[in-house]
């Protein structure tokens, strides 16, 4: 029964079919599924398959737009059920996070950010499309432990490497744990730009900043 509910999930991203998906997230919430499964294996694989569509010729814009927005939808549903759950828990570290500038990808940015949240970090999400400038003051306004970059294209990936600089040259840089992620960033990338941690997806990216938040309470 859950099973074909996932899979249910999946097809309504890969069919762009944004009225399924939606009512297939309330029924996920009605029924007390457990969400971090439901976005994991129900949605996420959805938009996955969709990416390689898109990669082998199959899906226009049209289509990833479609699925992109049902993919959305669903989430709106699911996110804010997932913060509820969590709201009086004492916090595991503050982050900031967003998506760079020049870049509007922002599923997989929102997906770590519920993450972070269903996992009891405090998240000040700024969005998509985000001035460089803008994640340091908010992560000075917040006492942020972590700056959290989202970027889906090769050319705003080379916004993680200079906001590291822009740390680097106002001697902010110890401050914050700058961690990197999307599609094209690899742990390559994050060692040769100088960023704290990678993590490929929105799971591991809590257990990376779990980590981090030990090492950094040990230090102390
Ligand atoms: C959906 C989508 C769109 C949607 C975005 C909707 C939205 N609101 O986000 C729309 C249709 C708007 C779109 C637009 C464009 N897109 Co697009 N898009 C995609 C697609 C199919 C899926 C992206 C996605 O949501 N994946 C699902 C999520 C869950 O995965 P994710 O983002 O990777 O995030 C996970 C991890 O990476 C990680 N993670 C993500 N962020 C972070 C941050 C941190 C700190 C950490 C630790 C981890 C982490 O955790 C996440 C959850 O598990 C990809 C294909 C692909 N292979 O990625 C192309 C893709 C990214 N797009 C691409 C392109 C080219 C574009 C456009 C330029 C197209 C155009 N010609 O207009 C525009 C971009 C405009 C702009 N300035 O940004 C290219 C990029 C190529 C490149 N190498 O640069 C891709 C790779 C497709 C392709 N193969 O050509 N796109």
């Amino acid at each position: 029964m859950k099973e074909a509910m996932l899979e249910k999930m999946t097809k309504a991203i890969v069919d762009g079919n944004r009225a399924v998906a939606e009512s297939l997230a309330r029924e996920a919430v009605k029924n007390g599924l457990d969400l971090l499964e439901v976005i994991e294996k129900g949605f996420v694989p959805g938009i996955q398959k969709v990416g390689e569509l898109w990669e082998k010729g199959d899906y226009f814009l049209p289509e990833l737009i479609s699925s992109a927005e049902s993919m959305k939808a669903a989430m709106a549903v699911v996110q804010p059920e997932l913060r509820r759950a969590k709201i009086d828990a004492p916090s595991k570290g503050k982050a900031v996070i967003g998506t760079v500038e020049g870049d509007i990808h922002d599923i997989g940015k929102n997906l770590v950010a519920s993450m972070l949240q269903a996992h009891w970090f405090e998240v000040n999400d700024l969005g998509a499309d985000v001035k460089l400038g803008k994640f340091i003051d908010r992560a000075q306004e917040t006492g942020a432990d972590f700056i959290c970059l989202s970027a889906l294209l090769t050319t705003t990936m080379l916004g993680q490497r200079r906001l590291i600089e822009m740390l680097n040259d106002s001697g902010m840089r110890e401050q914050f744990m700058v961690l990197v992620g999307g599609a094209p960033v690899t742990q390559k990338w994050a060692d040769d730009i100088g960023a704290d941690g990678y993590a490929e997806n929105a799971l591991a990216a809590v257990h990376l900043a779990l980590r981090l938040m030990e090492k950094k309470r040990a230090k102390k």
